[in-house]
């Protein structure tokens, strides 16, 4: 994916995006769980407005479990709902539905208490590229198929998929840009795999990489590259040195550094969360 995002893009992405949120009455937010801020979008608070909006955790499998839970509380003192999901594994679905069902159930009963008709609450989701998007459409609407016989009902021109009994989904969901203007952000989106190909270089990610899990998680680095506690120590050059060493690739840096961001993508270094709660916010 080499998606450069200029302002004609970010215009059209808003513009589309704010139409289809006129058509919900819920919206899905989807984050990387590892990077709960920095995955979010700049303008989706302004797109939104007052649309109850539930914030998703995906990959929480790839996460750390205690820095989730802590998101969670830090979202809830906002005032936002988080739920923690495996998308790929249909993991945390009925707690959406739930979720979802619990913060429209006021609307609800004021349509029922005029006598309207009970209609399905409508959602959609949205999230930067690569979150999950269509693993979580996928989910949501397969494990409705085997009870309704795949039969989406079709309204205005706009496809809506069943998921659950209540709840109508957009098909499409909603691709918005993640925010670049931070470098640092730019490098915890990289070394997620949110942005795959960018001007960054894979060496500064990997050091990058390296220096993060050095300072937060010596000892899944120690495990996973059998280092010693002063190896892990060492500074980031010199340990991705000694690692490519390791691995036989000699003074081969290039693919070293593309072994270790592919391992520590894909949870080989085991669960990590990129940002961190603030720990003067987690009381
Ligand atoms: N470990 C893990 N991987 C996941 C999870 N959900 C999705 N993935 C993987 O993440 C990658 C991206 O998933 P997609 O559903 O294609 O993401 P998307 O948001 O639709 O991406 P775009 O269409 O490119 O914007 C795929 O390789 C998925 O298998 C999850 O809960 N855990
Ligand atoms: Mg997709």
């Amino acid at each position: 994916m080499t998606i450069q995002w200029f302002p004609g893009h970010m215009a059209k992405a808003r513009r589309e995006v704010s139409e289809k949120i006129k058509l919900v009455d819920i919206v899905y937010e989807l984050v990387d769980a590892r990077l709960p801020l920095s995955s979010r979008n700049p303008i989706l608070d302004d797109i939104i407005g007052q649309k109850p909006r539930i914030i998703i955790l995906n990959k929480s499998d790839l996460a750390d479990e205690a820095q989730t839970k802590a998101w969670i509380t830090y979202f809830a003192n906002e005032g936002i709902s988080a739920i923690p999901i495996v998308a790929q594994e249909g993991k945390g679905m009925n707690k959406i539905l739930s979720t979802s069902k619990a913060l429209l159930k006021e609307k609800f009963d004021r349509f029922k208490a005029k006598g309207v008709n009970p209609r399905a609450i409508r959602a959609m989701s949205i999230g930067i590229p690569n979150v999950g998007k269509s693993t979580l459409i996928n989910r949501m609407v397969k494990k409705n198929i085997a009870k309704t016989g795949n039969k989406p009902g079709v309204t205005k021109g706009q496809q809506w998929l069943k998921f659950g009994k209540e709840i109508e989904l957009l098909d499409t969901p909603g691709i918005l840009w993640p925010k670049f203007e931070d470098p640092m952000i730019g490098k915890k989106l990289a070394l997620t795999g949110a942005i795959k190909d960018t001007l960054l270089n894979m060496d500064d990610i990997a050091l990058y990489g390296l220096a993060f899990f050095k300072e937060n998680y010596a000892q899944q680095l120690e495990k996973r590259y059998a280092l010693t506690k002063e190896e892990a120590q060492l500074e980031p050059p010199e340990l991705l040195m000694r690692i490519s060493e390791k691995r036989g690739f000699r003074d081969d840096y290039d693919r070293a550094s593309e072994m270790v961001i592919y391992e520590i993508r894909s949870g080989k270094l085991g669960r990590f969360t990129l940002d961190m709660v603030p720990v003067s916010l987690t009381e």
